[in-house]
C-alpha cells in the first residue's frame, strides 16, 4: 500500500478492482465513505458480483473474471487518446512510455468489451470519472490477483496510476488492502520461499548480509545445505506444496517431500483440495502449530499427524505491520490457557532440540523485543530501522495525539511523527513515510522518489530504444543535494551499499544530505525480467471463450516454476467450456475468516453464517430446474465434486457461480466432524470450495487461480 487507510479520505474518486471491502476490510469503510461525503468522490467498483460495497458505489463495473487487464489496459488507452495523460509526470518519472503506449493502443473500448462483458460506452465513462477527479486512490484485491496472469493485472493497476500523475500524491496512490492483520509483517520477513527476509533475495550477497546480522558464521549455513547449489534456489510455495509430496508434475528436487510444518494456515485454503488431501495422508510427518485443531485435522486420515496448540495473539506481545506500513506493538491479555504455548516458545523449544539454538539464538535474549531489534538491524532494503521496541510502544502509548487526516502526531511525546512509523523510517530520528514516492517533502521529513533498482539506462527489446532510468533533472525531494535523479548510495563504507551495511552510516549520509539511500529513478512500465514485459491479456487456463483462446493464449508450460513443472498451455482447452459451462469465482464474506478454523469455532458467528454455499442467478437456477434453497452439485474439471446449498441472488450473473471459501469439515458429501479431536469440532462444518477450484497459477508468483476457473452445476 503507498499511502494508508486514512489518507483515502483524500481522494477524490476511488476505484476498487476486485476487492470487496465492505466485507473484507469493514473498517476502511470510515475512510472510503468519508471521501465519498465530504469530497463528493466517486465510487468505482469493478467486480462480477453485485458486491456489498457496489453497493455503495456511484458505478458499478460489471467484470468477466480474469479479464482485469483487458480492461485497465483500456482506460489507459481511453486516458491517453483524450490527451487526459499526466504529461509532465510521465516525462520526469516515468520510463517505458512509448512502448507500453504502443500495447495499450490495441485495447479499444470495443476490444475491452468483448473481453470483459462491460460495455464500450462505460469503459470511455469510467476514464473520463478518474481523469475528471483527480487524485484517484486505486484499490485492488485478491479478484486481481488471483490468476495466472495475476502478476501482469497488477503492474497494469500501476501503470494506471502513473499515467494518471495519481503517484506519491495525498488521496491517490495503489492502496492494497491486506489480508490478516500482520500479513505485510509477514511479507516483510519473507515467509516465502524465494527470499530471505526483506526482500533480499537468495543469491550469496543476501545470506551473507543475513548471517552477518544472525552473527552466524556464512559457511556454517552453507554446510547445513546438501549442496550450494538449493542455497540459491526457489523452494516450493505454498500453493503447490502437495506436488513435492505426489509428484504428479515433474519437480526439480532431489528428493520427496516427507514432513510438512503447517503453522497458522488451514489447508482447505490451498486450491486443488483434493490432491493436498492426498499428499496430507502420504505424508511420514504432519505437524499443525495452530489454536485450533484446523481442517486439517479432519480431513487427514493417516496417523502421522500431530498437533501443536499454539496460543492466540492475546495470549503474546510483539511487533506488527499494517496494511498501511505501521509497525504496532501488541500486547499480551492473558497468559496462554489450556496447555498452549506461544508460538516464539514452540520455535524455540524446536530449534533447541533440533540443535541450531547457539547460533541462531545469540542475540535474542528478551524476548519478543530482540526479534523486532534484529529486525531494525538487518532489514535495511525497506527500512525497518527506525521502529525500535521503545518507539513502537511510545507511539501506541500515545495514541490519542495522532491527527486522524495526516497520521501525524500534533505536539506530544511523539510530535510531528507518523503513527506507527510506516516504513521506510530510516533512523532512529526519522518520523517514517506516509506516502511512498512523494517528492513535495524532504527525506528526512518522510518524503521519498521512485527508486533506483534496475540500472541507470536500459535498452528496451521490444523497440531497441535507450531510455535513461534516472529521474529528470530538476525532479527531487527538496532539500536533495542533486536536483535530478541519482543512483544508489554505495562504498561509503567500503565494500557495502546502503542494504548491506550495517553501521547504517551510508543511510545517515544519504539522509544527511537531502537524498534517498536507494537513489532517485523513474517507475517502469517495461519489466524486462518478465515473458509480458508489458502487461497483456491473456485468456484464463480454464476460459469460457473458445475464440479468445485463440486470440489471447496462456504461456508457454514453465519447467522448474518454484520446483514444480507448471502446465500453462498444455492445460488450455477450449474444448473444456462445453462440459463445464460455468465460470466458478470465489472468495470472503464478512462472518467468516480464511479457512474457518477460528470463526467456524464461534458460537455467535456460526449461528450467523452457518452454511456452505453457492450463489446462483435465478435466470440460471431457473433453467436448470434448481429452486432457490435446494441442494447441488458443483463440478470441476479436475473431479472436484461438492454438494452445497443454491443460494438464488442476482449478485452473480447467470454464467458466474460464486462461492465462499470458508468452509471445511465435509467431502462429497459427508461430514468429517467425527475426525476432529473429542470436543474440538467447530460448530460449523461445510464443504470446501476448494476442491472445485480448478488448476493454474501465476506465471511469476505461482499464486492460486481461485477466482477464474470453470465449472459444471446441477441439482443433488
Ligand atoms: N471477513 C473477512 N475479512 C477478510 C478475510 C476473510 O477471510 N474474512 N480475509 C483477509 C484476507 S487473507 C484477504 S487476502 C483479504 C481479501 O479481500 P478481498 O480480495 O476484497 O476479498 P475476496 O472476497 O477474496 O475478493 C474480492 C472480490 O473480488 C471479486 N472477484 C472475483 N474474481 C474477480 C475478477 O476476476 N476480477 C475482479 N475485478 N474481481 C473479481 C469477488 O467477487 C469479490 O467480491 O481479505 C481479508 N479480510
Ligand atoms: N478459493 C479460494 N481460496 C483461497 C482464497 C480465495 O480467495 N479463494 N484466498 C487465499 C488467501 S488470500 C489467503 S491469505 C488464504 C488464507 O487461508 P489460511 O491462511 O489457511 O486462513 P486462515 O484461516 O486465516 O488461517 C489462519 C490459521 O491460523 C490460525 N491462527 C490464528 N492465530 C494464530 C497464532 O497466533 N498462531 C498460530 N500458530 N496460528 C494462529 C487460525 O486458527 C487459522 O487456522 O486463503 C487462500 N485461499
Ligand atoms: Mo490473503
Amino acid at each position: 500500500m503507498t499511502n494508508s487507510l486514512n489518507d483515502i479520505r483524500h481522494a477524490k474518486s476511488m476505484i476498487f478492482i476486485g476487492s470487496n471491502a465492505t466485507e473484507a476490510h469493514p473498517v476502511s469503510l470510515q475512510h472510503i465513505l468519508h471521501a465519498k461525503e465530504v469530497n463528493n468522490a466517486p465510487i468505482i467498483v469493478v467486480d462480477p458480483r453485485f458486491t456489498k460495497l457496489a453497493a455503495k458505489s456511484d458505478e458499478f463495473v460489471r467484470i468477466r473474471p480474469g479479464s482485469d487487464c483487458a480492461f485497465i489496459m483500456g482506460l489507459i488507452n481511453e486516458v491517453i487518446i483524450n490527451g487526459w495523460e499526466d504529461k509532465q509526470f510521465i516525462k520526469t518519472r516515468v520510463s517505458g512510455y512509448p512502448e507500453m503506449k504502443e500495447v495499450a493502443a490495441h485495447y479499444t473500448p470495443e476490444v475491452v468489451e468483448d473481453i470483459t462483458g462491460i460495455p464500450a460506452a462505460q469503459t470511455r465513462k469510467v476514464a473520463k470519472m478518474l481523469a475528471m477527479n483527480r487524485p484517484t486512490s486505486l484499490t485492488w484485491c485478491m479478484g486481481g490477483t488471483q490468476h495466472h496472469i495475476g502478476s501482469s493485472i497488477t503492474r497494469a493497476f500501476c501503470i494506471l496510476q502513473l499515467v494518471l500523475g495519481n503517484m506519491g500524491k495525498s488521496g491517490g496512490g495503489t492502496n492494497i488492502f491486506r489480508g490478516h492483520d500482520n500479513v505485510q509483517g509477514a511479507t516483510d520477513m519473507c515467509v516465502l520461499s524465494h527470499s530471505l527476509p526483506a526482500y533480499y533475495g537468495l543469491s550469496d550477497g543476501a545470506w551473507q548480509h543475513w548471517c552477518r546480522v544472525w552473527d552466524v558464521d556464512y559457511d556454517y549455513i552453507v554446510s547445513r545445505f546438501k549442496d550450494k547449489e538449493w542455497m540459491n534456489a526457489n523452494g516450493f510455495t505454498l500453493a503447490r506444496w502437495y506436488e513435492g509430496v505426489l509428484q504428479n508434475d515433474e519437480i526439480t528436487q532431489y528428493t520427496p517431500i516427507k514432513a510438512l510444518f503447517q503453522w497458522g494456515i488451514g489447508l482447505n485454503s490451498n486450491s486443488q483440495f483434493a490432491k493436498v488431501k492426498e499428499a496430507m495422508d502420504k505424508l511420514d510427518l504432519l505437524v499443525v502449530v495452530d489454536p485450533f485443531p484446523t481442517a486439517t485435522a479432519a480431513a487427514c486420515e493417516s496417523d502421522n499427524i500431530y498437533l501443536l496448540p499454539s496460543a492466540s495473539q492475546y495470549e503474546t506481545s510483539g511487533s506488527v505491520t499494517s496494511t498501511s506500513r505501521q509497525i504496532q506493538w501488541r500486547y499480551k491479555i492473558v497468559d496462554p490457557i489450556g496447555g498452549c504455548k506461544d508460538d516464539y516458545t514452540i520455535m524455540q523449544e524446536l530449534v533447541n532440540r533440533l540443535g541450531f539454538a547457539d547460533e541462531f539464538y545469540k542475540n535474542i535474549k528478551e524476548v519478543p523485543e530482540d526479534i523486532t531489534r534484529e529486525i531494525n538491524k538487518g532489514a535495511l532494503t525497506i527500512g525497518y530501522n527506525g521502529q525500535s521496541p521503545e518507539r513502537i510502544k511510545k507511539h501506541m502509548e500515545n495514541w490519542h495525539t495522532f491527527d486522524i487526516e495526516t497520521l501525524q502526531a500534533v505536539g506530544g511525546p511523539c510530535d510531528g511523527e507518523y503513527y506507527g512509523m510506516p516504513w521506510p523510517c530510516w533512523t532512529d530520528e526519522h518520523p517514517g513515510t506516509p506516502i511512498l514516492y512523494d517528492i513535495s517533502k524532504s527525506v528526512a521529513e518522510g518524503g521519498l522518489p521512485f527508486r533506483n533498482r534496475f540500472g541507470d539506462v536500459a535498452t528496451y527489446v521490444m523497440s531497441g530504444r535507450e531510455e535513461i532510468q534516472l529521474a529528470e533533472k530538476g525532479v527531487c525531494n527538496p532539500g536533495s543535494e542533486v536536483e535530478g535523479g541519482y543512483p544508489e548510495f554505495k562504498d561509503v563504507v567500503p565494500g557495502t551499499n546502503w542494504k548491506t551495511d550495517l553501521s547504517q552510516e551510508t543511510i545517515k549520509e544519504a539522509i544527511g544530505r537531502g537524498m534517498a539511500p536507494f537513489g532517485n529513478a523513474r517507475a517502469r512500465c517495461v519489466v524486462w525480467s518478465f515473458p509480458d514485459q508489458i502487461p497483456i491479456h491473456r485468456e484464463p487456463l480454464h476460459s469460457p471463450r473458445p475464440d479468445l483462446i485463440e486470440k489471447y493464449p496462456t504461456y508457454e508450460d514453465k519447467p522448474n516454476h518454484y520446483r514444480v513443472f507448471t502446465k500453462y498451455k498444455s492445460e488450455q482447452n477450449p474444448e473444456l467450456v462445453k462440459s463445464f459451462p460455468y465460470v466458478l469465482t470465489t472468495g470472503r464474506m464478512v462472518e467468516h475468516m480464511g479457512g474457518g478454523a477460528e470463526t467456524r469455532s464461534n458460537k455467535y458467528l456460526s449461528e450467523l453464517q452457518p452454511e456452505m454455499y453457492a450463489e446462483i442467478n435465478p435466470r440460471l437456477g431457473n433453467n436448470l430446474g434448481i429452486r432457490d434453497g435446494e441442494m447441488v452439485w458443483i463440478e470441476s474439471p479436475e473431479g472436484g465434486k461438492i454438494k452445497v446449498k443454491a443460494f438464488f441472488t442476482e449478485r452473480v450473473d447467470d454464467k458466474t457461480i460464486f462461492m465462499p471459501f470458508h468452509f471445511g469439515g465435509m467431502l462429497a458429501g459427508k461430514s468429517l466432524a467425527g475426525n476432529y479431536p473429542e470436543g474440538h469440532a467447530p460448530y460449523v462444518v461445510g464443504e470446501s470450495a476448494n476442491v472445485c477450484t480448478n488448476y493454474g497459477y501465476d506465471i511469476i508468483t505461482q499464486i492460486q487461480a481461485t477466482k477464474d476457473g470453470l465449472c459444471n452445476v446441477s441439482r443433488a
